[in-house]
């Protein structure tokens, strides 16, 4: 685990995002921990947000020349990793976002900011169906440029609809390649290192066994 994502994780639990506890997830399992990306709600929470989403895409060198966020959740999330490229990384790339009402007057289109060309990589929180991937990359395809990857915060790395994730799914399927801040290893490996985490600990490690994918 690198220090970008030691710090993302004891943020995350910091502000709340992360929780432990007992969860209902969208597939019915019941989780011992949940991330809701929507609780990074303050100026400061984003910026620093927007900095390990920014961290993730230098680590994992992935190539790209436009920076697309997904309406809603995708949408500050792209935005806060396109400042943070340029304030930290020197690099001052375009970004754009879709609306997801249709608009027929005005400025017209569902599209926002920078036009869509070239490699385009996705920023969201989460995978959990690969619905809004897949959304993304027809969105992007529609304007003749072509999906470059996603970049996600945390990839829970559990066994989807097949006994792949559903990071697996869209990496195999879709052929994109997907980087997230963290994954539930990096989890694990941190809460192996926080003292008085035992119980989160073993509960977590009880639901990897149970639900996670394999290797
Ligand atoms: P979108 O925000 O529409 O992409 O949906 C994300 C889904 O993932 C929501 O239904 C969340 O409840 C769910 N989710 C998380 O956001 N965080 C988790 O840790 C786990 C889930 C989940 O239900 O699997």
């Amino acid at each position: 685990m690198l220090e970008y994502q030691r710090d993302f994780l004891q943020f995350a639990i910091q502000t709340g995002v992360l929780r432990f506890g007992q969860f209902t997830l969208k597939s019915g399992r019941q989780s011992p921990y949940f991330f809701n990306a929507g609780l990074f709600n303050t100026g400061g929470g984003l910026a620093r947000l927007g900095r390990f989403y920014a961290q993730a895409i230098v680590a994992d060198a992935l190539p790209f020349d436009v920076l697309f966020g997904p309406a809603y959740k995708g949408i500050p999330l792209a935005a806060a990793t396109a400042i943070a490229l340029a304030e930290r990384h020197g690099r001052d790339v375009p970004y754009a976002f879709n609306r997801k009402e249709a608009k027929d007057h005005g400025e017209g289109g569902d599209l926002i900011g920078a036009p869509l060309h070239g490699r385009v990589l996705i920023i969201d929180d989460v995978i959990t169906a690969g619905t809004s991937v897949r959304e993304s990359v027809a969105i992007i395809r529609a304007q003749g440029a072509e999906p470059a990857g996603v970049v996600i915060a945390l990839d829970r790395q559990e066994r989807g609809s097949d006994d792949r994730s559903a990071v697996e799914q869209v990496r195999h399927d879709q052929g994109l390649p997907v980087a997230a801040i963290a994954t539930l290893d990096d989890l694990l490996a941190f809460l192996e290192e926080t003292p008085q985490a035992d119980a989160d600990l073993e509960a977590v490690r009880r639901y990897r066994a149970e639900f996670g994918t394999v290797g």
